[in-house]
């Protein structure tokens, strides 16, 4: 039997490098993601490519009874997840504190925090019964920092950090390794969802500078995932090499 990965907000960016990545290396895959036409098109691509399975599950990590509908209850065949890839996530809107707009931090914290643990819930209970099984969540250095106009986004990527530490400590005695990879800038969808499709703005982030792709962050996470059996990467910082820190970027 191959072994399974389930990948949220694999659509775009680092979900879609790393469903790639781990088709490459003959996992089965779960993927997920609100945009069914996209995971239907990736379906098809990876079943074209690789001799393995795919199962494309459209629904919003937002609602519960979504997730608890599409994940709670999957065939005998894909019950047994090895990997589940928290990454599913995003920021909206830069705002200060005192500017900033309700529904943007709504969305983030329900996206990033609450829908990471909506899948997490449902997802972890087999991993203890199999007593095996490794969750990888996608932090940020925003995880890490805060940084001006970051507030809300930066709070739900400390929350995701603290969460990888927690779920360590809770998860530890059944066998189950949990990693949080924290990536600097990676050009993905990210800045275009941020700046709510203003691609002008979008783009401002990387000028003068080489960001990191889905495929670098990809690499990563596999490379976490594949480790001896009595080694886990807990947690690991992944920047540009022109990325000092969240606000220090050498550019030319
Ligand atoms: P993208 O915008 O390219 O991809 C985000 C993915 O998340 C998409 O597949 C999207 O799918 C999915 N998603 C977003 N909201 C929901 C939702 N409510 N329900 C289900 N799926 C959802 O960005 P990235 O690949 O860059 O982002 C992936 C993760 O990496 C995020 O957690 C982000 O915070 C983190 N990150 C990104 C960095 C960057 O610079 N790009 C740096 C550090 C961390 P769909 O829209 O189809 O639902
Ligand atoms: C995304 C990286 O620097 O835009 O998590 O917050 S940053």
């Amino acid at each position: 039997m191959g072994k399974i990965a389930l990948i949220t907000g694999a659509t775009s960016g680092i979900g879609f490098a790393s469903a790639k990545k781990f088709a490459e290396n003959n996992y089965d895959l779960i993927i997920t993601g609100r945009r069914k036409e996209r995971l239907d098109k990736l379906r098809g691509e990876l079943l074209g490519k690789y001799k393995i399975k795919v199962l494309a599950l459209s629904f919003d990590v937002r609602s519960l009874s979504e997730v608890v509908e599409n994940l709670g209850n999957l065939d005998n065949e894909w019950r047994d997840i090895d990997v589940l890839v928290n990454n599913a996530g995003l920021a909206v809107g830069l705002n200060h504190i005192d500017d900033g707009v309700i529904d943007d931090w709504e969305r983030m914290i329900d996206t990033n925090v609450k829908g990471l643990l909506y899948v997490t819930r449902v997802i972890s209970p087999g991993m203890v019964e199999r007593g095996r099984g490794h969750i990888v969540n996608i932090g940020s250095i925003a995880g890490k920092e805060v940084y001006e106009n970051g507030n809300v986004y930066c709070a739900t990527k400390h929350a995701v950090d603290a969460l990888s530490r927690a779920m360590r400590i809770d998860l530890v005695k059944h066998g189950i390794k949990v990693s949080n990879v924290a990536p600097g800038l990676v050009r993905t969808e990210f800045s275009d969802v941020r700046f709510k499709g203003d691609s002008k703005k979008a783009e401002v982030p990387y000028k003068g500078m080489k960001p990191l792709s889905g495929e670098d962050i990809a690499g990563v996470i596999f490379f976490c995932v594949n480790q001896p059996p009595h080694v886990n990467i807990d947690d690991i910082l992944v920047m540009p090499a022109a990325q000092a820190s969240s606000t220090v970027v050498h550019r030319t």
